[in-house]
């Protein structure tokens, strides 16, 4: 599958901006993944499908997580988190992908998880920095992209942990736990 069928094929999926993301997340990961020494096309197609089940019906995610065995806890926390495994079992099951790095990195571009691949690390920070996002703190994390992969990644679930505690939300465990083990390896 090439660049275009892959758009195509998610463009149907998406609103015109989610669409606009995408584009962003796809190009940002193509150069991370060029800087950081990652391969370029399995970034370019996980950064294409990351978020093609943003939209897909709540109650049908629910389904999926239960009948394919998710973490059965996904369900206890933010609906947001959801999109991210679904859209990686959708990707394998109605589109075709069978790559299992780039599986992993639609599946864990929300929550991160502990032991992040590069390639996971890659579409986890392009998510958070694509031209598009206009945020408090993203700045920073543009420039620390720019030379330390994981320092970046570490202030952008920084930044992500706090903004969700202010809101007074619960964080999910593999967010804590990404958090932590790039605390201890920066250290
Ligand atoms: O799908 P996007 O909007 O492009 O970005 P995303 O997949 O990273 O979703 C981010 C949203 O998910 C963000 O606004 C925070 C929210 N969220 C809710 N609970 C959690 C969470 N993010 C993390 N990392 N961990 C959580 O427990
Ligand atoms: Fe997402
Ligand atoms: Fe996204």
């Amino acid at each position: 599958m090439n660049r275009e069928e892959a758009l195509s094929i998610v463009k149907k999926k998406l609103t015109e901006h989610r669409y606009q993301h995408t584009i962003g997340v796809m190009e940002t990961a193509v150069a991370l993944a060029e800087k950081y020494g990652v391969n370029p096309k399995k970034a370019e197609l996980a950064a294409i499908f990351h978020d093609y089940a943003k939209f897909y019906p709540k109650d049908e995610m629910k389904q999926i997580i239960v009948e394919q065995n998710m973490p059965k806890d996904l369900l206890d926390y933010n609906t947001e988190l959801w999109h991210a495994p679904v859209g990686a079992y959708l990707a394998e099951k109605e589109v075709g992908i069978h790559d299992s790095d780039v599986l992993d990195a639609i599946k864990y571009h929300t929550s991160g998880r502990e032991q992040m691949t590069p390639l996971e690390k890659v579409i986890y920070l392009a998510d958070y920095i694509e031209p598009g996002r206009h945020f408090p703190g993203v700045e920073e994390v543009r420039q620390l992209a720019m030379d330390n992969l994981d320092r970046a990644l570490f202030k952008s679930m920084q930044n992500t942990i706090i903004f969700l505690m202010k809101k007074n939300q619960p964080i999910y465990p593999d967010t804590f736990k990404a958090y932590n083990d790039l605390a201890k390896r920066l250290k």
